[in-house]
This record gives C-alpha cells, structure tokens and sequence, in this order.
C-alpha cells in the first residue's frame, strides 16, 4: 500500500504501524519526501525513552533487547526494537537472523520489530537509525530499543544519540579487553554482563569493576552499574530494567546529561549539513568540480579557492 506525504504525517502519530513500517523504508531508501515527513513528525517526538544496546555478535543482544521488551510489554508499555546491523546491506544472513528472532517476539502483542540496513554508508546508517527512532518516538512507542553490533566507532555512532546505552559482554571472548580497544567503556551508561550460566563471568565484572575504577570519575558523573544477567533465562533482566530506569531518572536531573544531549544534537545539525552539501556538489555541481579541476591542474586556480566557490554556489 502506498502512503503520500502527507498520510504518513496524518498516520504515524496515531500509531498507525503500517504507515510506520512503510516510513522506516522510505528512509532506509533515503527518499527525499521521508524527509518531509520526519520533520513534520518531529515536534510530536521527544517523549519515548530510546536505550542503545550494543555489543560483539553473540554476546546475546538480541536475547536480552527481547527481554526487555517482553517485560516492558507485560508492564502495559509499548516498546519497539530497531535491529541494526552494518555488515548485512539487505540481504545479508544476519538479517535472516534477525527475522528468525523476530518470529518469536511478534507474537507478543504491542511490540513491534525492525530490522535495518541501508545500501549506503555506515553514517547513511546512523542517520537512518536515529530517524526511524525520531518516527517510532512520535507514533507513540513507550520505549524504543535499538539493537546494534559495537565493534568500532562507525557502529558506535549508531546508538551514540540514546539517551541510555547498555553494552553487553560475555564471558570467554576477551571482550574487556576488546572493549576498551572500541571505545566503548566511554559510552556505557550500564554493563551486562550477560551468558552469567558460562564460567567466568565473575571474572570479567571484576575485570570490568578494576578497569572502572582507573577512569577517575567527574564530580556528579554517572558511575556506570555492572549487572550480570543470563538472557536466554531471564535471570538479571529486571535489574537490568532497574538500572536502565536510574540511569533515565539521573538524566532528567542531571546538568551534565543536558550537555550531552545539547552535543549529540549539534553534531546531529553538522553531520545533517554536511551529508547534504555533499549530495548537492555530487547532484549539481558535477560539472563545475570538473572544470575547476582542470585549472587547478592548469595552475589557473588553487584547489582551496575551487573549494571556496563551491560552496558559495550551494
Ligand atoms: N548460555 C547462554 N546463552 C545465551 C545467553 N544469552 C543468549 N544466549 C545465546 O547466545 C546466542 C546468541 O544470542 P543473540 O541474542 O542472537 O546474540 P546477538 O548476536 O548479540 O544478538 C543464542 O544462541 C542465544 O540463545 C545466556 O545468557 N546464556
Ligand atoms: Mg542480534
């Protein structure tokens, strides 16, 4: 079924989800008229509460992000989950995956499931992400959880702009001290150390609590909690829950998380700006970067002035 502009708009707020289904493919194809839309769905967004949860493949993210969104659900809230995954454009495997788990949590009632890929860069992808989170926000969603894979910095700007971030690691993959090699003990608002079933998970909270404590906290910062859960079982997931809600408790109190949501959002503005002066010198001004070329070869021009008319010229 095709959606205008203009339905979308009309649609989404009212949690219509085939409408919101049909948006999140308008934006995964980067159609311009989702733009239009998203911006119009913008001011109806801001209420849900959006958790990153990232991790290496098979730390059980998937396992635990269904948890989660199960026991949400059981509490009368409506959660969404948005799985990303860079390495599978379209028709990778891992989607397959994703479609396999999702089977399962469709049943439950309430919570509605995504997978997502883009053809174009891992930046089209954290773009596209935070716009599907932006629609499912302002079509009424409680909680939206997005599910990524947190193995370098491309994939950690995918959940960068959640307001809380769970990293999860598991026992008997070296993940401490992966984990600090991504960068991502920096952006952990909550650890999980999750498959607690297998040995050694005792070993790396106490790893992960040693590594804790070398990164001097800041007066009135967020002291990340370790939380040990096994998944597949359910066992941890509710402090986990507990811990997810303190940490949003702390935000909306704390003057440190403002700034960082005032930071995130003018990075969001510039990367936003940049994208589209890209896509406008690659649409329209093919030709004249041609031509400049030629006399910048020529010595006729320098390269820092072709730049500078360029972008007069936008
Ligand atoms: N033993 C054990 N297995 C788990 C646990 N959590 C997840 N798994 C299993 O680990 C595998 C990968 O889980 P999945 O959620 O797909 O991981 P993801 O790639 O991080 O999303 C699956 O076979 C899960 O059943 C756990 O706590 N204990
Ligand atoms: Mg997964």
């Amino acid at each position: 079924m095709h959606f205008s502009p203009r339905e979308l708009i009309e649609r989404v707020p009212k949690h219509d989800l085939r409408a919101a289904a049909r948006l999140i493919t308008q934006i995964e194809n980067n159609e311009p008229s989702a733009r239009e839309v998203l911006g119009a769905l913008y001011r109806a967004a801001g209420r849900a509460r959006i958790i990153g949860v990232t991790g290496s493949p098979g730390a059980g993210k998937s396992t635990l992000v269904d948890q989660l969104a199960a026991d949400l659900n059981a509490a009368g809230k409506k959660a969404a989950i948005i799985a990303v995954d860079p390495t599978s454009p379209f028709t990778g495997g891992a989607v397959l995956g994703d479609r396999i788990r999702m089977a399962r949590s469709e049943s439950a009632e309430g919570i509605f499931i995504r997978s997502m890929a883009t053809r174009g860069s891992l930046g089209g992808l954290a773009r596209a992400t935070n716009d599907a989170v932006c629609e499912l926000d302002a079509a009424g969603f409680d909680v939206v959880l997005v599910e990524t894979v947190g193995v370098g910095q491309a994939e950690v700007d995918v959940v960068r702009t959640a307001e809380t971030i769970v990293v999860v690691l598991v026992p008997g993959m070296g993940d401490s001290v992966q984990a600090i090699k991504a960068g991502i003990l920096e952006i952990a608002d909550v650890f999980a150390v999750n498959k607690a079933d297998r040995p050694g998970a005792d070993l790396v909270q106490k790893d992960l609590r040693i590594l804790l404590t070398l990164t001097e906290p800041e007066e009135g910062s967020w002291k990340p909690p370790i939380v040990a859960t096994i998944a597949t079982s359910g066992e941890g997931c509710a402090e986990l829950a507990d811990e997810i809600s303190r940490h949003g408790a702390w935000l909306r109190d704390s003057k440190s998380a403002h700034d960082r949501k005032l930071r995130v959002m003018e990075e969001t503005i510039i990367s936003l700006a940049r994208e589209e002066l890209y896509d406008r010198v690659e649409a329209k001004s093919r030709k004249d970067v041609e031509k400049m070329a030629r006399q910048c070869l020529a010595r006729k021009l320098d390269p820092y002035s072709a730049a500078e008319k360029l972008i007069s010229k936008q």
